[in-house]
């Protein structure tokens, strides 16, 4: 079978030992529980961690709950002690400011943005099905969660800073070094200023209520509602304004769409697109990809993201790979940052079934049908139509 479809997931375990035992079986995921996930989180990687939730964690909850949210690490979750973290505002700006989490709290108004966080990387093993990806992880449909998230605004904390002319860019730096960056640095990346100070983008102490989880980003993480997950930097230790992109590796070199047939690791300015706003997609969460239903009605669920700027508009569904379509019910627009929800009823007769969905935006465009559409040296940005094959018996 194709790698990363419809076979069960390699680092399933089904249920955890029991309260008090310690001693874990030999090849039991120890990393679930270190990052208090779920149990049958897929683990692509221990060290640096690296896991999705199977899509029925994700199907029909607005809000992921903490031990579902898939987590994506280049390098090994830094120990940091929060009372003597500080946060430096440096660069293009009137005032660098150092702050401890309590003065950046008392100083700033609290803010929430519900925003969904996806992964570039998410859906990659469809593309390595196309063409084989040597390097980076198959992630399936599971690197794509959403949390109501609460910190300062970073317009905020660049208005007390004072943006200086020329400053159009503005960088993040953590202290997490990868082992795949070279030359070897910490961890960063950078958006243009017009976004910096659009309001949405937040500093971020809590996740959905609780405070901010160690694998996700605490003390405090960059949230860049929209755009790709890796400019939402974690573990945040600088904020530098100024007049070009960031050069980090995670800027500069990776997280670029590269034509087909070109070297990534040569990637840079004037060949790759460097990704930021995340394009329209669409995916199916529920059931699961490969499973077996009764004959009749199913009901399909799932969510189609827009990202920023257009909206999702509508969202088609097909039972018949394509030949005909009924279209979902759609989630009520609740937050500009987040996925809506979707659910349709198909009505299968006895056999396989391939189920499709697909979302338009508000532009009225939708997005590529294939992944082989959409390949690319580094496999990002898949969002080719929802995919879900069904075997129908009773
Ligand atoms: N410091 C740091 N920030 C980071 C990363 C990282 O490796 N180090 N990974 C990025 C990527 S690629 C993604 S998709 C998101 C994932 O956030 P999560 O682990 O909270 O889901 O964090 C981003 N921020
Ligand atoms: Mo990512």
């Amino acid at each position: 079978m194709a790698p990363g479809r419809g076979r069960p997931f390699p680092g399933r375990v089904s249920h955890l030992p029991p309260a008090g035992i310690t001693a874990l079986a030999p090849g039991y995921p120890t990393s679930i529980m270190k990052w208090g996930k779920r149990d049958d989180m897929l683990v692509h990687e221990e060290e640096p961690f690296n896991a999705e939730p199977p899509t029925g964690a994700l199907a029909g909850r607005f809000l992921t709950p903490l031990d579902a949210f898939y987590s994506r690490n280049h390098g090994p979750v830094p120990r940091i002690d929060a009372a003597a973290w500080r946060l430096e505002v440096d660069g293009l700006v009137e005032r660098r400011l150092r702050l401890s989490l309590e003065e950046l709290r008392s100083r700033f108004p609290e803010r929430e943005v519900v925003a969904t966080l996806q992964c570039a990387g998410n859906r990659r093993a469809e593309l390595i099905e196309v063409r084989d990806i040597p390097g980076e992880d198959p992630w399936r449909s599971g690197a794509v969660s959403t949390a109501r998230w609460t910190g300062v605004s970073l317009a905020d904390v660049l208005a007390g800073a004072g943006l200086r002319p020329g400053a159009a860019h503005v960088s993040f730096t953590a202290p997490d070094v990868a082992r795949e960056a070279d030359p070897p640095q910490p961890y960063g990346g950078s958006i243009p200023a017009a976004k910096a100070v659009a309001g949405e983008v937040l500093l971020a102490w809590a996740m959905n209520g609780h405070p901010l989880p160690a694998v996700h980003g605490a003390p405090l993480r960059v949230v860049v509602p929209g755009w790709i997950g890796a400019r939402s930097v974690k573990w945040l230790e600088r904020v530098t304004a100024r007049a070009d992109p960031s050069g980090n590796y995670f800027q500069a070199v990776a997280y670029r769409m590269s034509p087909p047939g070109a070297d990534p690791s040569r990637s840079g300015p004037g060949t790759g697109i460097p990704l930021g706003p995340v394009a329209l997609t669409c995916d199916i969460l529920s059931p699961e990809d490969g499973s077996r239903v009764p004959p009749g009605p199913t009901e399909i669920t799932g969510y189609a993201f827009a990202g920023g700027g257009h909206g999702v508009a509508r969202v088609d569904v097909s039972s018949d790979a394509g030949r005909t379509w009924s279209q979902a019910e759609l989630d009520a627009p609740a937050h500009p940052w987040a996925w809506r929800l979707w659910r349709a009823v198909v009505v299968l007769s006895e056999g396989e079934a391939d189920v499709l969905a697909r979302a338009w935006d508000t532009a009225g465009a939708t997005h590529p049908e294939t992944p082989a559409a959409l390949w690319n040296p580094k496999g990002y940005g898949n969002t080719s139509w929802g995919r879900l094959h069904l075997t129908c018996r009773r």
